[in-house]
């Protein structure tokens, strides 16, 4: 009956097929039992899983597991993120349509996740792009509609004036299109937002109630939400143009008032606007803007120019004449639209200032700052100077002394500002959920009613990398309504829209009747545990808060919060190489490469396996297409096994750090799992036809020989520290540390004592147990061998016995009148009395008793016996 050796194909196809006959993942609704819902980011389904896919559920995977052992109900659960841009350009490189792409690919990548062994509850899968899950989230932005939370407005696109459409920011390359070359235009077209401003402050607060996510995510979310506290102040006009007599600016830095030299407006100024009609050079100054890329990144890099208008303002506070620029680093999106330039202590209005030969007035000083104003703004804060009676304020003071005397003149109030945007959700794409309206002819809009929702998207589509089918076909886009006539409105929702609430459908995923049903979403939720990427931290994380935030108002859900513990896990690397061709660096895929090592096994040079060339290491990096060095998850399961796969990933390192790939490390935990292997095969060996009861030892107090009592201790040792480090600390390699150091214990065991069997058999059922989550595979095997009826999956974590944590023996030192004489090793239960006499038949101690008599034996406990003799 004893296997020889470990054969992870075999193994791992018995305990999949297992899972899957019996369902043991499927999470039952049940209100009586505490449950756990731990989620892992759901995948765009490219095609196939890389390595960053395997790290991040691999993660989840064992923290489900774990938390499924300690008696926990579970929801696991997995699904696709399925509409997006990908699935339209790799229809067009296959002559296919983006559906069928899309759902071959989830079949395969579905496949490889089982091979992984993931525990995932199958039966909640989802596809963001099937009609049943859009469909509800077509009703749900009806209903923000009605709430007045939905807008149609004109907003910038990037436009192809050669192709007449709309280009992703991915498909610009170099200010042109991808397709045709044609340098491409901004054009503001309408399109649909959400107000996600009107949340701004609560997505903000709502932050401080979560203390289990990383703090340097919640700061990333704080910085992009931007609140600021400032003032927006009016400049009178001295010439009132179209209706304009003054201009507005809103600033965090009114302490700098005094500093102010000219005023810049957006080219999409109102008054800007005003004046280009009979200003042809501002004309054609605006026209020349309309083509420059509008993110704040951008515009605080690229080189500041403007055109003087010809008209002044008046400064508030001293009525100066001020000249009123237009300037391409003002956003129009942003405050009103219009800055009070202070080219001494902002660095763009300095770049601009220094452009255009405009005055620099320094207002701020600040002695521990060195700075000169000839070579760049000073833009820390400071001591007002050159600012009359605020001079010698610092920046409150002169915040609540400025603003007083504008609120005084009635040109200025204390307002609070959020970078935040609202959520532009119109894409001209194909490959996404209808946006759920119909246009009507004079520029008004119609919700679609429920009744005829899901508006669908037709599958069966010829794309001709151009237009979006949907755009291009008349008969899609006409409609009727109460009988009249209307127009379906062809752009579809970001991507970001499905992400954004598909936690929440997991927990009804067959519901066909609503969105959500509140009794199960509000049983699940809030997520116990989300683990994903961090590239994710900003917009995903705050577009599914906000969204939980909506369902709550619309009595959906019932928590503020969607994720409750947050893990953003580390990136996985691998050493990267490449070799030189016509002096251009051509990158080699690793498994490519021979490293070629010195006598002490440290790489020293490497060739192109195949060639013989040299090869030039670029050190370790990010697994990615451009430096060719991603290992495919797929042969590396191939090759060792998915418990292997499973197990480096996890042991490498912790899970919010940097993974590097290495072949010898793969080698080393596939050894490892052998060894395990190999020793329950001896154990089960040796016990054939042996009486071996390890639950009998739990709490008694049989006497054992001290090496079983010390592997007992260790195994409870063991038990201890790995549920700390699941639980607790999630540091799932030092967990994996412990069990290694049990089983080198184990190794070492005498099994000719009495009791042996069962010592070792509870050391090995605890090894077992406590690494089940992280290489499920060959533990459900192992543990069927031990002859357990029931299997790992439904069996509860290792409880620890503390009468076995007990040491059995310590030693104490012995003193003579203050000098440390000798030590002994005494029982752990030994009193006074025996640790007295232990210590007076000690032999190096005898000898400075000789002659003399002893007065006194004082001893402390678990530390030392001092004994005072003349
Ligand atoms: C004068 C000033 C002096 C400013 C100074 C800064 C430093 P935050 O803090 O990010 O909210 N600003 C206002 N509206 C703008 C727009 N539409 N486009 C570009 N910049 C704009 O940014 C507020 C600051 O950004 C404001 O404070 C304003 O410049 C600029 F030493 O006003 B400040």
């Amino acid at each position: 009956m004893t296997e020889i050796s470990y054969q992870p194909a075999a193994i791992e196809r018995e305990a999949q097929n297992y899972w899957l006959e019996n369902a043991t993942f499927r999470a039952v609704d049940n209100a009586d039992r505490e449950k756990f819902y731990c989620l892992a980011m759901f995948p765009y389904p490219s095609g196939k899983l890389h390595m960053g896919h395997v790290r991040n559920y691999t993660i989840s995977d064992v923290i489900a597991r774990y938390q499924r052992m300690q008696g926990k109900n579970v929801l696991h659960p997995m699904g696709w993120d399925a509409f997006g841009l990908p699935a339209e350009n790799a229809a067009l490189a296959n002559n296919t349509a983006p559906a069928g792409w899309t759902y071959e690919n989830i079949k395969y990548m579905k496949q490889q996740l089982q091979a992984l062994g993931f525990g995932f509850d199958w039966s909640r899968e989802l596809a963001t792009c099937q009609p049943d899950y859009y469909k509800w989230e077509q009703w749900f932005f009806t209903r923000l509609y009605e709430k007045g939370l939905v807008y149609k407005k004109t907003s910038a696109v990037n436009w192809c004036p050669n192709d007449a459409t709309v280009l992703a920011n991915e498909q610009v390359i170099d200010g042109c299109c991808w397709r045709c070359d044609s340098p491409v235009q901004r054009k503001s077209i309408p399109q649909w937002f959400i107000r996600i401003t009107d949340y701004a402050e609560q997505l903000l607060d709502d932050l401080d109630q979560l203390d289990e996510w990383p703090e340097q995510v919640k700061t990333m979310q704080r910085n992009w939400i931007g609140k600021s506290r400032g003032i927006e102040l009016d400049f009178g006009l001295q010439q009132p143009i179209a209706g304009h007599d003054k201009i507005s600016v809103y600033t965090t830095r009114p302490d700098t008032l005094m500093g102010v030299t000219y005023l810049s407006l957006a080219t999409a100024h109102p008054v800007a606007a005003a004046l280009a009609a009979d200003n042809p050079e501002l004309a054609a100054f605006i026209e020349e803007c309309a083509g420059q890329k509008v993110s704040e990144a951008e515009l605080a890099t690229m080189a500041k120019k403007g055109c003087a208008t010809g008209l002044f303002a008046s400064h508030p506070l001293t009525g100066e004449p001020i000249p009123v620029w237009v300037a391409n680093y003002v956003l129009m999106e942003y405050g009103s639209g219009a800055v009070m330039a202070v080219p001494a202590h902002d660095q763009r209005d300095w770049e601009f200032a220094t452009e255009y030969q405009l005055p620099i007035v320094e207002v701020v000083s600040n002695s521990a700052v060195e700075s000169d104003l000839s070579r760049a703004a000073m833009t820390e804060k400071g001591q007002l100077i050159n600012s009359g009676r605020y001079d010698g304020l610092d920046f409150s003071g002169a915040f609540e002394a400025i603003a007083a005397d504008l609120d005084a003149a009635a040109a200025g109030r204390v307002t609070t500002h959020y970078r935040l945007r609202d959520w532009g959700v119109s894409r001209q794409r194909y490959w996404g959920a209808p946006i759920p309206m119909y246009n009507l002819a004079d520029g008004s809009e119609i919700p679609v009613p429920l009744e005829k929702l899901p508006v669908l998207l037709p599958e069966e589509v010829v794309m001709d990398g151009v237009q979006s089918p949907i755009k291009a076909d008349p008969a899609w886009r006409q409609s009727h309504h109460n009988g009249q006539p209307v127009e379906r409105e062809t752009d579809t929702f970001d991507t970001f829209m499905e992400s954004s609430w598909y936690y929440a459908r997991y927990t009804c995923a067959d519901l066909e009747g609503a969105m959500l049903d509140p009794n199960r979403a509000n049983y699940w939720l809030p997520v116990d545990q989300y683990v994903g990427g961090i590239e994710h931290a900003i917009l995903h994380l705050l577009y599914a808060r906000f969204f939980h935030k909506l369902m709550r108002d619309e009595g959906l859900v019932a928590s503020d919060e969607p994720f409750k513990k947050l893990l953003c896990q580390g990136m996985v690397l691998a050493d990267s190489y490449y070799k030189l061709v016509d002096g251009r660096r051509q990158w080699l895929n690793p498994s490519d490469v021979t490293v070629v090592r010195d006598d002490k096994g440290r790489p020293h040079s490497a060739v192109e396996t195949a060639t013989g060339e040299p090869a030039v290491s670029n050190g370790s990096c990010k697994m990615s297409k451009s430096k060719n060095n991603g290992v495919d998850p797929q042969s590396a399961v191939d090759r060792y096994g998915a418990d292997t796969v499973r197990l480096f990933t996890m042991f490498a390192a912790p899970p919010e750090q940097t993974l590097e790939w290495n072949d010898e490390g793969v080698a080393g935990a596939q050894r490892f799992l052998r060894k395990l292997h190999k020793l329950v095969c001896e154990h089960l060996a040796a016990s054939a036809g042996q009486s071996v009861d390890a639950a009998a030892l739990h709490g008694s107090q049989l006497p054992l020989a001290t090496a079983l009592s010390d592997l007992r201790r260790k195994t409870h040792q063991t038990i201890a520290k790995v549920g700390d480090d699941y639980g607790r600390r999630q540091t799932f390699n030092t967990a994996i540390a412990a069990v290694m150091e049990l089983l080198n214990e184990v190794a070492r065991l005498n099994r000719d004592e009495p009791q042996a069997l069962s010592v070792e058999r509870e050391a090995l059922e605890a090894a077992l147990l406590l690494l089940a989550p992280i290489t499920p595979h060959l533990c459900h095997h192992l543990w069927l061998q031990l002859g357990h009826p029931q299997t790992i999956t439904d069996t509860l974590w290792p409880r620890v016995d503390d009468s076995a944590l007990a040491q059995s023996s310590i030693t104490l030192v012995v003193q003579v009148n203050g000098k440390v004489r000798g030590k002994i090793d005494a029982p752990a239960a030994a009193d006074q009395a025996q640790l007295q006499q232990l210590a007076l038949a000690c032999p190096p101690v005898q000898k400075f008793l000789d002659g003399v008599t002893v007065r006194k034996v004082i001893v402390v406990p678990g530390k030392l016996i001092s004994i005072v003799a003349n």
